[in-house]
């Protein structure tokens, strides 16, 4: 087995998942039960210095960071601009924007509790404002239909940004504060193709998900 992916059910291992099986190679997906502690057993800290998931059993080591997994397995898997492409320096750019500027602000939509429990609606509103802001970013650039985000064409940016969708949905705190992916429709028709492709819908049903899961989720 090339690959064993460590995570739990809907969890960010999702973005992995699906980037495995447009790959199309070999792994194990390992779900974990966090209720039961496993996450913070001994041998899942060896994996993830914090007991989180996603982890990766890679032929190259173990690996964790939802980022640096996606990297990886798109640079090795034709899911990315690789070294030396001419298109690698925006790639690279805009994916460390999405790992970086999106991806955290997203937690604190849907967990702000844990950043103050007393002013979690402001941390939680906060964070909308910010997301809005970064999406128009990326909506902009998606507009441009650069290769690596291109919804004809699987790639590990795509993937990325289509999970955060579906949490910035699914997920917010306050029902009022939820993103719909409909209001960037740059954006939209990434994860739409996304959601729509055999590869995305094996790692969906792996992860007890169906239908519209990216564009369209119930919360
Ligand atoms: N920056 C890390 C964040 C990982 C993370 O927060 N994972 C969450 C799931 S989205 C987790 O493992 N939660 C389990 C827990 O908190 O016990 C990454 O992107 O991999």
């Amino acid at each position: 087995m090339a690959y064993r992916l460590y995570g739990v059910q809907d969890f960010a291992n999702l973005a992995a998942h699906v980037a495995l099986e447009e790959a199309g190679v070999a792994y194990e997906a390992v779900f974990l039960d966090p209720d039961s502690g496993a996450l913070k057993s001994p041998d899942h800290v060896a994996r993830h210095p914090m007991g989180l998931v996603p982890a990766l059993d890679t032929p190259d080591g173990p690996m964790f960071e939802t980022g640096a997994i996606l990297l990886y397995l798109g640079e090795r898997h034709g899911l990315a601009p690789s070294q030396g492409a001419s298109d690698r320096a925006a790639f690279l750019s805009w994916f460390v924007f999405v790992n970086n500027g999106l991806h955290p602000v997203v937690m604190d939509l849907i967990h702000p509790y844990r950043v103050s429990e007393e002013h979690a609606r402001i941390v939680a509103g906060v964070a909308r404002a910010r997301l809005v802001e970064r999406l128009a970013a990326l909506e902009a650039v998606a507009g441009t239909r650069p290769r690596w985000l291109d919804p004809a064409q699987p790639g590990v940016l795509g993937i990325y940004i289509s999970m955060l969708l579906r949490w910035m949905r699914a997920f917010p705190w306050a029902a009022d504060l939820a993103i719909s992916a409909q209001d960037f429709p740059a954006l939209h028709a990434i994860a739409a193709a996304c959601e729509a492709r055999p590869a995305a819908i094996r790692a969906a049903a792996a992860n007890g998900l169906s239908g519209r899961f990216f564009t369209d989720p119930e919360g």
